[in-house]
C-alpha cells in the first residue's frame, strides 16, 4: 500500500457544481445513474485529465456532454476512472451496477437487516458512484430513490423532499435536494420499513424545524431520550456558539449494523442504533449519557464540519477535535461539570496518552496515512478536543467565542484547515499562537517535571517546571510545547492562597493559569508565609503528564480539602496508584492507615456530589496501572487491586452496606445527574463488598437483580454474580438471556459481561459464545462486545501466559478481515503494545502480527497497523 503524504496535497484540478443521483434499489443489484455537472478549477492548474475515485462499480454506460464515450477515451481500474481529454467543463454522465447485498464492509451502499443505508465517511462514496471523493470538493446533490413500495415505503437522503411518485409496478420513488453543497463524505440514503417518531423545534431565528426519528418498528417506545437530548443540543448550540439549524428538516435514523458510533450526513444523521434506542429497562445511565452526547456530537457537526468541512483528511481534527470538545462541554452543562471533566480525562490518558506511547502515535494533524480509516484515533478526537479547549483557556470565554464567531464567518461554505482555525483564535486576540501550534504537529504526551522550593524568609514560593515529550515514531526531538497550566496553593486549613507572582502588582485569588514555554522555566510567587500545597493542572488544563513529589499525607489533605474536583479525584488516584504498584512488587506492603481514614471519609459523605465522589472511591483500572510500569505485570496488578479491594471492604464494611443502603431509591427511574450518581455510588459499594466472598453480599446482587428496577442495577448485579463460581451465575445469565434475547443491544451487554467475566475459562466460554445464534460476527457491535471486550477488557484472559489469548484474536483478525477491514484493523491494533510485556508475551504477539503480515490479500487497513506496529 502507498503513502500518503499531507505536504503532497494539491487543489483539484476539477470541481464538480451539481450531482444528480437516481439509485433502483433491488434485491439482486443497484443501479446507480448519475450527472456531474464539471468544470475546471480555476485555482488549480489544470492538466486536462480527470480521474475520479471508484471501486467496485460495474460499468453500465459512460456519457460526456450526451455522447457515449469510446473504449479508448477512458480507462477504469480498480481505484477509479480517467477521462484523457477532458472540456473545461461538461456533463458526465454514468450508470453503474453495485451489490449492497454483499457489503459486508460497511462502506458505501450496505444493507442493514431490511434496510438500505450509507456509510460514505471517509472514502465510502466513490464504492456508490465515480466522483471526487474529496473534502474539498462540494457540490449540490439531488438524489432520486426508487424501490419497492412494500419492502421500503421511507425513503430518504439529504436535504429536503420534492416529490413522491408512486408507479404501477409496485414501485415509488422520491426526489431528495440538498440547497447546501457539500462533500460527497455527508451524502446519504435510507430505504426501510421504519417508523418515525417526530417533533419540532423553533430556531431563534424563526424557522421551524421538523425533527425525526427512524426506527425499526419494534424500536419505537425508544426514541424519547434521543429525541430529547436532540432539542437541548439545538438549543445549547444557539446559546453557546449562537449557531442555529438550517433546514426544515433534521432526521436521525438508527442501524443496527454500523462501524463507528454515528454519522453526521447532511440532515439525515445515521446512527448506530445503540446511540438512540434507550428505556430503562433496556439502557443503562451509561448508555442514555452515550446517547445524549453523541445525538448532540452529531447535531454539532452541521456547523463544525458540514458547513466548514476539511480540506483534506489530514485536518480531521478540525472538525473532529472541535464537535467532541462541542459535546464535552455540552455534557457538562446537562449533568456533573466535575464528573463528566473526570470522565474525559480517565478515557485520554486511559487511550490517549498509551496511543501516544504505542508505535502508532501520531499528532493531532497526522502528515501521512495509508488508510485514513485508521486515523479515526483518540489522538485525533480526544487530544485534538483538548487543543481546543486549551485555546479556549488560553483566550477566556468571550474572546473564544470571537474567535470562533470568526471562524464561522469567514470560513462559511468552505474546505479549511486547523491553522484556519488557530488563525481565528490569533487573530481575535492579537497573540502569536505559532508555539501553540506544535500540539497539531508533534506527537507525543509532553511530561512536567515539578518542584518547588519555599523560603520563609523571604516569603517566596517557586514553582520550577521542566517540560520534556518522549520520541515518537519520526519525531525524535521535540521543540518546547505552550503549556497553559492551571495551578492553585492551598494553606494548611486548605484555603486558597492569593497568587501574585514576581513583577506583578497584585494578587488574585483562586487558579492562576501560568503559562509554560519554555523547557525549564521558573514561577515564583510572593507573599507567602507558610508552606503550601500546590494543586497542579486544575481542571486537567492541558492534555500533559504532571510529575510532583507529593507526600502521601499531602495527597490526603488534597483528597480532602482541594477546590478542584479534578485534583481531588488525582490525588485520590496517585496515592492509590502508589500503593498498587507497591503492592504488585511486594504484595504485603503495608496500606497506609490514612488510605482507609480518606476512604471513610468520602464514604460517609453525604454532603459532597456522589457521582463526584463516585469517582475518586474508584481505583485506577488495571491497564491505567499497567501503563505506569516498566513491564506490565498482568497477574500481579490484577492481584493487587482485587487485594486492596478486599483490604478496603473488610475495614469498611459497615460505611459500604451503609452507603448501600441509603442510597437506594424506590422512585422511577430517571437519568439525571443526582439519580446517576446515587447508583454509580451504590453500585461501587457492591462492588467492593462482593470481594468479601460473604453470602449476605451475593444475596444482595441476587435481590437487586430480581428487582429489575433498570438496567443499570440489574448489568451491576449481575456482572458481580457472573464472576462468582456459584451456581446463581449460569441462573442468572440464563434469566437474563431469556428475557432479553429479542433485544440484540442487550444481547450485547450479555456478551460483554461473559467476556470480562474474571474466570479460568473465560476464553472457551467466548470461543463457544461466538456460536451462540444471537453471535454473528457480521455485526461490528457483536465482534465489540465479545470479542473487544475480551481481548481489550480482561487482561488476565487475553494475556494468559500460554498465548492462547494472542492465537484468538489473530485467528479473528484474519476472519474479520475478509468481511469488515474497519473493524479488523481495529481489533488488530489491540496487540499495538506488544513491546510493553515481558519477553515471552511479546514474542507471541509479535508472532501473531507477523502471521497477520504474511498472509495474502490482507486489507490496507490491517497491514497499516500491524506492520507500523513492528516497526
Ligand atoms: N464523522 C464520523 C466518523 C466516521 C464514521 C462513522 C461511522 C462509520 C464509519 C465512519 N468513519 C468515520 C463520526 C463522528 O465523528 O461523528
Ligand atoms: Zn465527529
Amino acid at each position: 500500500p502507498t503513502t500518503i503524504y499531507l505536504k503532497d496535497y494539491r487543489p483539484p484540478e476539477y470541481l464538480i457544481d451539481r450531482v444528480d443521483l437516481t439509485f433502483e434499489l433491488g434485491e439482486e443489484e443497484t443501479r446507480v445513474r448519475s450527472v456531474l455537472q464539471i468544470r475546471e478549477n480555476p485555482a488549480a492548474e489544470v492538466s486536462g485529465v480527470l480521474r475520479l475515485h471508484g471501486e467496485q462499480l460495474e460499468l453500465i454506460a459512460l456519457s460526456l456532454d450526451g455522447r457515449p464515450l469510446q473504449a479508448t477515451e477512458y480507462q477504469v481500474d480498480d481505484e477509479g476512472l480517467t477521462i484523457q481529454q477532458m472540456p473545461a467543463q461538461c456533463i458526465l454522465e454514468s450508470d453503474v451496477r453495485i451489490l449492497p447485498q454483499k457489503n459486508t464492509a460497511l462502506e458505501g451502499l450496505y444493507k442493514s437487516g431490511t434496510m438500505f443505508c450509507t456509510q460514505c465517511e471517509a472514502e465510502g462514496f466513490r464504492k456508490i458512484t465515480w466522483f471526487l471523493d474529496r473534502p474539498d470538493v462540494m457540490s449540490r446533490f439531488t438524489t432520486t430513490i426508487r424501490a419497492d413500495r412494500i419492502r421500503y415505503p421511507v425513503l430518504l437522503s439529504n436535504g429536503n423532499p420534492l416529490n413522491e411518485i408512486q408507479t404501477d409496478d409496485g414501485m415509488h420513488q422520491i426526489t431528495w435536494e440538498d440547497p447546501f453543497p457539500k462533500p460527497a463524505y455527508l451524502f446519504a440514503l435510507v430505504a426501510g420499513d421504519l417508523r418515525s417518531i417526530e417533533a419540532s423545534h423553533t430556531t431563534p431565528s424563526g424557522r421551524d424545524v421538523a425533527l425525526k426519528i427512524y426506527v425499526e418498528p419494534e424500536n419505537i417506545d425508544k426514541c424519547d431520550h434521543a429525541m430529547a437530548s436532540l432539542k437541548h443540543a439545538m438549543a445549547w448550540d444557539e446559546r453557546c456558539y449562537g449557531r442555529e439549524y438550517d433546514l426544515d428538516i433534521y432526521m436521525v435514523v438508527a442501524v443496527n449494523d454500523f462501524n463507528m458510533g454515528a454519522m453526521e450526513n447532511k440532515g439525515l444523521n445515521i446512527f448506530n442504533s445503540k446511540y438512540v434506542l434507550a428505556s430503562p429497562e433496556t439502557a443503562t445511565d451509561r448508555d442514555f449519557q452515550g446517547i445524549e452526547s453523541v445525538i448532540a456530537h452529531e447535531y454539532f457537526h452541521n456547523w463544525t464540519g458540514n458547513r466548514i468541512t476539511c480540506r483534506d483528511w489530514f485536518q480531521l481534527s478540525l472538525k473532529e477535535g472541535l464537535t467532541v470538545f462541542r459535546d464535552q462541554e455540552f455534557s457538562a452543562d446537562m449533568g456533573s461539570r466535575g464528573v463528566k471533566r473526570i470522565e474525559d480525562v480517565r478515557l485520554l490518558r486511559a487511550h490517549q496518552f498509551a496511543e501516544d506511547a504505542s508505535p502508532m502515535a501520531h499528532p493531532v494533524r497526522p502528515d501521512s496515512y495509508m488508510e485514513i480509516n485508521n486515523f479515526y484515533t483518540v489522538t485525533v478526537y480526544e487530544k485534538g478536543a483538548e487543543v481546543v479547549r486549551m485555546q479556549a483557556n488560553l483566550l477566556g470565554s468571550d474572546l473564544y467565542r470571537k474567535g470562533t464567531d470568526l471562524y464561522f464567518e469567514r470560513f462559511d461554505g468552505q474546505a479549511v484547515t486547523t491553522d484556519d482555525f488557530v488563525q481565528c483564535m490569533a487573530e481575535v486576540s492579537g497573540r502569536d499562537f505559532s508555539q501553540f501550534k506544535r500540539w497539531y504537529s508533534q506527537a507525543g504526551t509532553p511530561e512536567l517535571k515539578i518542584s518547588s522550593d519555599f523560603q520563609p524568609e523571604q516569603q517566596r514560593y517557586t514553582l520550577t517546571v521542566a517540560q520534556h515529550c518522549p520520541a515518537t515514531p519520526g519525531q525524535p526531538d521535540k521543540a518546547a510545547f505552550l503549556i497553559p497550566f492551571a495551578v492553585g496553593l492551598l494553606d494548611k486549613n486548605g484555603n486558597e492562597m492569593p497568587l501574585q507572582l514576581q513583577g506583578e502588582a497584585e494578587a488574585i485569588t483562586g487558579t492562576r493559569m501560568l503559562e509554560v514555554s519554555e523547557r525549564r522555566q521558573q514561577f515564583t510567587f510572593i507573599g507567602i508565609n507558610e508552606r503550601p500545597v500546590p494543586a497542579l493542572l486544575r481542571g486537567f488544563s492541558a492534555p500533559v503528564k504532571v510529575q510532583y513529589d507529593y507526600s502521601d499525607e499531602e495527597l490526603m489533605f488534597l483528597m480532602a480539602a482541594e477546590p478542584d474536583g479534578f485534583c481531588r479525584w488525582d490525588a485520590a488516584q496517585t496515592l492509590a496508584q502508589r500503593i498498587l504498584l507497591k503492592r504488585v512488587a511486594t504484595p504485603d506492603a503495608e496500606i497506609p492507615a490514612g488510605f482507609v481514614e480518606a476512604f471513610r471519609k468520602a464514604l460517609t459523605d453525604r454532603e459532597s456530589d456522589q457521582a463526584l465522589l463516585a469517582e475518586v472511591l474508584t481505583l485506577p483500572s488495571e491497564s491505567y496501572l499497567g501503563d505506569q510500569m516498566k513491564e506490565v505485570d498482568v497477574e500481579g496488578i490484577h492481584r493487587s487491586r482485587e487485594s486492596l479491594k478486599r483490604h478496603l471492604a473488610l475495614t469498611l464494611k459497615d460505611e459500604l452496606l451503609s452507603l448501600y443502603h441509603d442510597n437506594y431509591s424506590a422512585d422511577g427511574y430517571a437519568p439525571d445527574a443526582v439519580s446517576i450518581g446515587r447508583r454509580s455510588l451504590r453500585n461501587l459499594a457492591l462492588s467492593y463488598l462482593i470481594q468479601l466472598d460473604d453470602p449476605a453480599v451475593l444475596q444482595l446482587c441476587i435481590d437487586q437483580f430480581r428487582a429489575g428496577q433498570n438496567m443499570t442495577d440489574v448489568l451491576a448485579a449481575l456482572s458481580l454474580v457472573a464472576d462468582k463460581d456459584v451456581p446463581e451465575a449460569e441462573q442468572l445469565l440464563e434469566q437474563f438471556y431469556q428475557q432479553w434475547k429479542n433485544d440484540p443491544l442487550v444481547m450485547d451487554k450479555w456478551f460483554t459481561l461473559q467476556a470480562l467475566a474474571n474466570r479460568p475459562d473465560t476464553l472457551s466460554r467466548v470461543e463457544n459464545l461466538m456460536k451462540h445464534p444471537a453471535f454473528s460476527l457480521a455485526n461490528p457491535n457483536k465482534v465489540r462486545s465479545l470479542i473487544g471486550a475480551f481481548c481489550s477488557g480482561n487482561a488476565v484472559g487475553f494475556h494468559a501466559a500460554d498465548g492462547s489469548g494472542y492465537q484468538f484474536l489473530g485467528d479473528r483478525v484474519l476472519e474479520l478481515d475478509g468481511m469488515n477491514p474497519q473493524v479488523a484493523s481495529r481489533m488488530v491494533r489491540i496487540m499495538a503494545r506488544w513491546q510493553r510485556y515481558d519477553k515471552q508475551r511479546q514474542q507471541m504477539m509479535k508472532a501473531q502480527l507477523e502471521r497477520i503480515l504474511k498472509t495474502e490479500g490482507i486489507s490496507r487497513d490491517v497491514f497499516e497497523i500491524a506492520s507500523k506496529s513492528l516497526e
